[in-house]
């Protein structure tokens, strides 16, 4: 059997790498850019931002190997209609989901501000999965898009750590999948969130799954590949 160096132990690959994907969570404008819905409320969007290079070599990879990649974006209807009381009236009242901002509207599918950065744009070949909650299985086709092409096994990245990243990694577990977090492909606007998710995610024997980094991950696909 293939594995990966990871925590907190080698992360066993599927037979065959095609039943691997790349999922990428919400690297949209609105969460890394200045002028931003996240700069808007404060926060340090450096923080973000500084995973772009090595995710960017990630997503080369898997290009390169013509593997599944799947982006997700959080966003809801221009009506409002997918977005519940709850999440529409928690967080800065000066600033909600729906209202305008330098980028359109915050959080609104095809605003600007939703789009993914340019950096990592979505290919016409890879699966984009529009997202009303934070965990990225919640009322979208993931799961059945997920059985199409026989996945198995995913690469986690994309932001917040403690949010979106988490919600869909333990989401992804109970249903079975075996789930890589890449711990340089992940940020949160407070590292010590980041790092305290990330313990938790591998504690226990790897509870809900496993850590590694995108160097050594690359390095693996591509020689399992040339074999
Ligand atoms: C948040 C996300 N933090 N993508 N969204 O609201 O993690």
């Amino acid at each position: 059997m293939n594995t990966i160096p990871a925590l907190p132990y080698e992360y066993p690959l599927p037979d065959s790498l095609d039943h691997l994907a790349l999922v990428i969570i919400d690297m949209q404008r609105d969460f890394l850019e200045p002028g931003g819905f996240g700069d808007a409320l404060g926060n340090d969007v450096t923080q973000l931002q500084a995973i772009v290079p090595q995710l960017k070599k990630l997503l080369h990879t898997f290009r390169d190997l013509g593997l599944l990649v799947i982006h997700t974006q959080e966003c809801h209807e221009p009506n409002l209609s997918d977005c519940p009381t709850s999440k529409l009236t928690r967080g800065n009242a000066a600033l909600r989901i729906g209202d305008r901002s330098d980028m359109g509207r915050i959080l609104i599918r095809d605003e600007p501000g939703n789009a993914i950065i340019s950096d990592l744009a979505p290919r016409p070949n890879e699966v984009i999965i529009r997202k009303p909650g934070k965990g990225a299985f919640y009322n979208t086709p993931l799961a059945s898009v997920l059985q199409k092409y026989q996945i198995t096994h995913l690469l986690i990245t994309g932001v917040t750590t403690e949010v979106c990243v988490q919600s869909t990694m333990r989401e992804a577990n109970d249903r079975g999948y075996e789930c890589l977090l890449l711990e340089d492909c992940t940020a949160s606007y407070f590292p010590s969130f980041k790092a305290a998710t990330i313990e938790m995610l591998r504690a226990q024997g790897g509870i809900i799954g496993w850590t590694s980094t995108t160097d050594p991950v690359c390095q693996r696909l591509f020689q399992i590949s040339r074999k």
